[in-house]
C-alpha cells in the first residue's frame, strides 16, 4: 500500500508551488503527494518539467484531486458548459500525463460545493452526468488516466453520497477507467457501516481517502475505526492509494470552502504540522501492517 496527502494540508488556496512540497512529503516519510487540477490548465512546460524532476530526485509519486466550478460542470444543461469542461480537462489530462499521475479523483461528475440556493433534480443531474462522465472517460482513456467518481457527504453533493450510489454511477458508465472512490470523512456521515461500504465498491475502488471525522490527521481522533477500514481494503485487494487529505487551518479560500471556522491545529506551527503529518503517516503504516 502507497501513503499520500493532499498538499492542502499546509495551503490556505487551491493550487501551490508543489515542488516544495514534493520534497516535504518525501521528507516526511509519504510515498504520495496529492497535488490539485486547479490551474493545472494554465501551467507552463517548465513548470511541469521542474515538477517531473522533483517527484523522480525525491521518488514520490503523485495523484490529482478536484473540485469542479460550476463552470466546468460535466453534467450541466448548457452543452457550451460541457464542450468548455471538456475542453479544461483535455489540457489537465497532458498535464498529469506529463507527470505520470494516472488517477484523478473527487467530485468529477459535477460542480462542486453545490449551491443548494438553485432546484435540485437528482434524476435528470444523473442522466446528464452519466453521459458527460462518459465522454470525459474517452478523453481520459486517451492518456491512460483513471478518474475515480468520490462519494461526497451530502452537504456538498447531492448525485454520489454512498458506496452504493457511487459503484451504481460507475457501473452505468461502463468504461475500464472510471472508478469509485471513498473518503472516510465522507463515509462517517453518510454510511451505516464502514466495512460493508468498502466492501461494496470490490472490483470498482479507484482511490482513497483518509480524514478523521472532523478532517483531522487520521489517529487524532477516536471515532474512525482504523484497523477495521485497513481491513476491509485488504479484504477487497485494494491496491490503490491511501491518501489522507486534513484540513485543519483557518482562513484563505480552502478554509472558506472546506468550513474551518476554528483552528484544528492546536495552534501548530509550520514545523509543528510537518511533525503530525508524519505521526500521521507512521500510524497509518502501523495500523496497514497489523491488518
Ligand atoms: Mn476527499
Amino acid at each position: 500500500m502507497k501513503f499520500g496527502i493532499y498538499y492542502a494540508f499546509w495551503e490556505k488556496q487551491w493550487g501551490a508551488d508543489y515542488e516544495g512540497y514534493i520534497k516535504k512529503a518525501a521528507n516526511l516519510g509519504f510515498d504520495i503527494l496529492e497535488i490539485s487540477c486547479a490551474s493545472l490548465d494554465e501551467v507552463s512546460s517548465d513548470d511541469v518539467k521542474a515538477l517531473y524532476e522533483a517527484k523522480e530526485k525525491y521518488k514520490i509519486s503523485l495523484t490529482a484531486g478536484y473540485g469542479p466550478k460550476p463552470t466546468q460542470n460535466i453534467a450541466s444543461e448548457d452543452s457550451k458548459v460541457v464542450n468548455n469542461t471538456l475542453h479544461f480537462w483535455e489540457k489537465v489530462f497532458k498535464v498529469l500525463k506529463a507527470l505520470d499521475i494516472d488517477t484523478v479523483g473527487g467530485g468529477l461528475y459535477y460542480y462542486w460545493p453545490v449551491d443548494y440556493t438553485k432546484q435540485i433534480n437528482k434524476p435528470s443531474d444523473w442522466e446528464r452526468s452519466v453521459k458527460g462522465v462518459s465522454k470525459l472517460a474517452d478523453l481520459a482513456a486517451d492518456y491512460n488516466i483513471n478518474i475515480c467518481m468520490e462519494s461526497l457527504n451530502r452537504h456538498e453533493g447531492f448525485l454520489i453520497n454512498t458506496a452504493l450510489e457511487c459503484v451504481s454511477f460507475v457501473k452505468q458508465v461502463g468504461k475500464k477507467n472510471v472508478k469509485a472512490m471513498l473518503d472516510t470523512y465522507h463515509m462517517n456521515m453518510e454510511e451505516d457501516d464502514m466495512r460493508e461500504a468498502i466492501l461494496q465498491t470490490k472490483g470498482y475502488l479507484g482511490h482513497f481517502h483518509v480524514g478523521e471525522n472532523n478532517r483531522r490527521l487520521p489517529g487524532q481522533g477516536k471515532i474512525i475505526n482504523w484497523l477495521e477500514i485497513a481491513k476491509a481494503l485488504k479484504n477487497i485487494d485494494y491496491s490503490g492509494a491511501v491518501v489522507m487529505e486534513p484540513f485543519v487551518l483557518t482562513g484563505g479560500k480552502v478554509g472558506n470552502d472546506i468550513k474551518i471556522w476554528r483552528d484544528m491545529s492546536d495552534n501548530a506551527t509550520g514545523e509543528m504540522l510537518d511533525i503530525q503529518a508524519a505521526e500521521s503517516v507512521s500510524f497509518l503504516k502501523e495500523i496497514f501492517k497489523k491488518a
